[in-house]
């Protein structure tokens, strides 16, 4: 990009994460003159941002590859069943380098603006720097957990310590990992008790003098089951790739958890009860995927794992009164994102970990010198703020784009997103939004359904080249239509009854609606299929 000439190219993709690099792949073997712009220093994505100590998957690390080599599986080795950021971020790396990547990507660029040129049919792309390049297609790959969102509480400025959300772990300047930034023998203050906050208070509580878990609502969280992958597990993995992905095609969330098809309420309690124990030590979402079907989507089954999961909580924190704060009461299991742990709950049993309940007793301030509770003052030297994401829509709403007859794609998804198939919506030509909004963005492994929307988006291109087509959009009706369904598949579940970031509700003031296709993968791609064979079915081409 240059902020004197406009730079042409076929495609600009913004985001050079798991799913913007194989975008770039396929594009550049399609023969398209492609340009990735990313805000970073360097590819990876959320595994280039998220550096703080814990960050790990909660897919099988074997299921999280790229699927497109067999070269790159069969010489990339994963150490652990769950791998930590840093071999994620050094596994990225090695695919940008591998495949010549890098050549095309222009990093440290933030794009700020995106408007679609009606005459010369193209998207001007505008970076905070000033520059500009212009591309018939405009591609995003942001991820869906991309926009970190700080809260907004009085004095927040004013703390002399060490304050960071973790999406900004400082990076280590030698590694692929964080910075040590001194936790050791310190006052650690964490606010927030998602999948984030989990990870992280698990490891930073090992050498905190002192830490402070300022929850507010609590989660169900399982655990992980990690642990190294050995030589023969090594051999075994390469060995089956196919049958790992060929499970991730067939499996709801593209994992290799399936549930059982039975209702819970079908089986004798001492069956349920066993089939429960079985899966709770994990590995990975074995409870949450695994367990029986109905559990999302029956009130009555819910409450029998609800129930199971909160009896090994009690069993496992000493204190019964703490006990009860880490239950949740105002959701039931698996209708949240379940985070994994690795002796979470024991971590409040340890003297120096306290942990605050501030529905009790709220946040009023940050202080110079900690964080101020309705009921006292907790000193700290260093404040981490687990506090998520404007997940899903966020990074897509920052970036101010403008489409046909000077339409903002912020004000059109004011009370919502809306989209055909959840990759392009009415008025935005030629804009793709790769694990977007209304897709298969985040009841998923993302890596599965990246490919899925890549290889998509990358034949109808390719369709649309063969037929001398410049411009596809999808109808108002085929939009209305996939609005609606997406909306009665989520309400069919109770995830949609749920506060949480998949309906947008941890986020003040923004409207609360399903974000997210919850019908499962393999239906998802049964459709994008079907659609593509009948021709782009319910878009405008021209
Ligand atoms: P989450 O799951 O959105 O968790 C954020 C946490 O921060 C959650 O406990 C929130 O409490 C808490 N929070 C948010 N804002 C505030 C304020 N203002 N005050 C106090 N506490 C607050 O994000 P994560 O990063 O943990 O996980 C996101 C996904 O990343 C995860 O699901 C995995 O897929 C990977 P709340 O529950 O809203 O009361």
């Amino acid at each position: 990009m240059s902020s004197t000439t406009v730079q042409r190219y076929d495609a600009i993709i913004i985001g050079a994460g798991v799913t913007g690099l194989y975008q770039l792949y396929r594009l550049r073997e399609l023969g398209l003159s492609v340009r990735v712009i990313e805000a970073a220093g360097g590819v990876g994505g959320t595994w280039f941002w998220n550096r703080y100590p814990g960050c790990r998957f909660d897919s099988e690390s074997e299921s999280y590859a790229y699927s497109f080599s067999k070269e790159l599986l069969q010489e990339w080795n994963w150490t652990e069943h769950y791998s930590p950021q840093p071999e994620t971020l050094r596994y990225l790396n090695h695919v940008a380098d591998k495949f010549d990547l890098r050549k095309d990507i222009q990093f440290n660029t933030r794009v700020r603006a995106a408007n679609f040129d009606a005459t010369a049919n193209c998207w001007e792309v505008e970076a905070e720097s000033g520059e500009r390049a212009r591309a018939r297609y405009l591609i995003t790959a942001l991820g869906p957990l991309s926009a970190p969102m700080m809260p907004k509480i009085p004095g927040m400025e004013t703390f002399r310590g060490t304050a960071f959300h973790t999406f900004n772990w400082p990076a280590d300047p030698k590694g692929w990992g964080g910075a040590d930034v001194g936790v050791k023998g310190k006052r650690v203050g964490i606010i927030g008790t998602g999948a984030t906050g989990v990870q992280v208070i698990q490891e930073v509580a090992k050498t905190a003098g002192s830490l402070t878990v300022f929850q507010r609502r609590p989660n169900w969280c399982t655990p992980l089951g990690n642990g190294p992958i050995s030589a023969e597990e090594q051999a075994k993995i390469k060995a089956s790739y196919p049958e790992i992905f060929a499970k991730c095609k067939t499996s709801f969330a593209s994992m290799v958890h399936d549930a059982d098809p039975r209702s819970a309420l079908e089986v004798s309690a001492e069956e349920r009860e066993a089939l429960f124990e079985k899966l709770y030590p994990g590995p990975g979402f074995s409870l949450w995927l695994g367990a029986f079907g109905d559990i999302l989507t029956n009130q009555k089954a819910n409450d029998l794992i609800s129930d199971f999961v909160a009896r090994k909580i009690r069993q496992r924190v000493k204190d019964p009164k703490i006990a009860e704060k880490l239950i949740p009461k105002d959701h039931g299991f698996g209708t949240r994102r379940v985070p994994l742990e690795t002796n979470y709950y024991e971590v409040y049993n340890q003297p120096n970990v306290t942990l605050v309940d501030i529905k009790e007793t709220p946040i009023e301030r940050i202080t110079p010198n900690g964080v101020k509770t309705s009921d006292q003052e907790y000193e700290l030297d260093i404040l981490i703020y687990a506090t998520g994401f404007d997940a899903v829509t966020g990074a897509i709403t920052r970036i101010d784009i403008t489409g046909e007859g000077g339409l903002k794609l912020k004000d059109k998804w004011a009370n919502g997103p809306r989209s055909y198939l959840g990759l392009q919506s009415a008025g935005f030509p030629n804009l793709f939004t790769l694990v977007g909004p209304q897709g298969n963005s985040a009841l998923c492994n993302v890596p599965r359904c990246a490919e899925l929307n890549v290889e998509w988006v990358t034949d109808f291109i390719r369709h649309m080249r063969d037929n001398q087509q410049t411009c596809a959009q999808p109808s108002k009706a085929a939009e209305d239509a996939w609005v609606d369904q997406v909306a009665e598949v989520a309400d069919a579940t109770l995830l949609a009854k749920t506060d949480s970031w998949y309906t947008g509700s941890n986020v003040p003031g923004k409207k609360r609606t399903f974000l997210i296709w919850a019908g499962g993968n393999p239906a998802y791609r049964e459709i994008l299929a079907d659609v593509a064979a009948k021709g782009y079915a319910g878009f405008e081409l021209r």
